[in-house]
């Protein structure tokens, strides 16, 4: 039965299975080749009366995915890392370029738009989801 519902979570990208949890609008911005990190985003839905948190992301393409924010300190932007990143009861919360996201070394060869990615999302509750992240070039 598990099995079946990570198929089912594979095929819709959508799961609100576990906890209430949905994880919407996966995508990974296509890198120039050569580069050494390429970022993710994605949307997370928490329709669940419990505050959740993301606090990992796995990927068997990425070795390491690091959880970051983007922010801008008096005139100069920069990146800070982050341990998690809190999903409040009945919130959402989006990685969105400019502010969180997903930062993670560039494999060899290098994943191309039209690829898709899998990556798994770990919670604070101790669930996890699974989606397919296809690679797009910047919007
Ligand atoms: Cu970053």
């Amino acid at each position: 039965m598990r099995f079946l519902l990570a198929l089912l979570a594979l095929t819709t990208g959508m799961v609100s299975a576990d906890g209430g949890l949905a994880v919407q609008n996966a995508w990974i911005r296509e890198a120039p080749p050569g580069a050494s990190m390429m970022a993710a985003y994605l949307t997370i839905d928490n329709g669940s009366d419990q505050d959740n948190a993301l606090v990992g992301v796995s990927s068997p393409t990425f070795p390491r995915i690091m959880m970051h924010r983007s922010e801008t300190v008096d005139g100069i932007a920069r990146m800070q890392h982050v341990e998690r990143i809190a999903l409040p009861a009945h919130g959402s919360v989006e990685l969105a370029p400019g502010g969180y996201h997903l930062m993670m070394a560039t494999p060899d060869p290098q994943p191309v738009a039209g690829e898709r990615v899998a990556l798994t999302l770990h919670f604070a509750d101790g669930g996890e989801q699974q989606v397919m992240a296809p690679v797009k070039k910047k919007p």
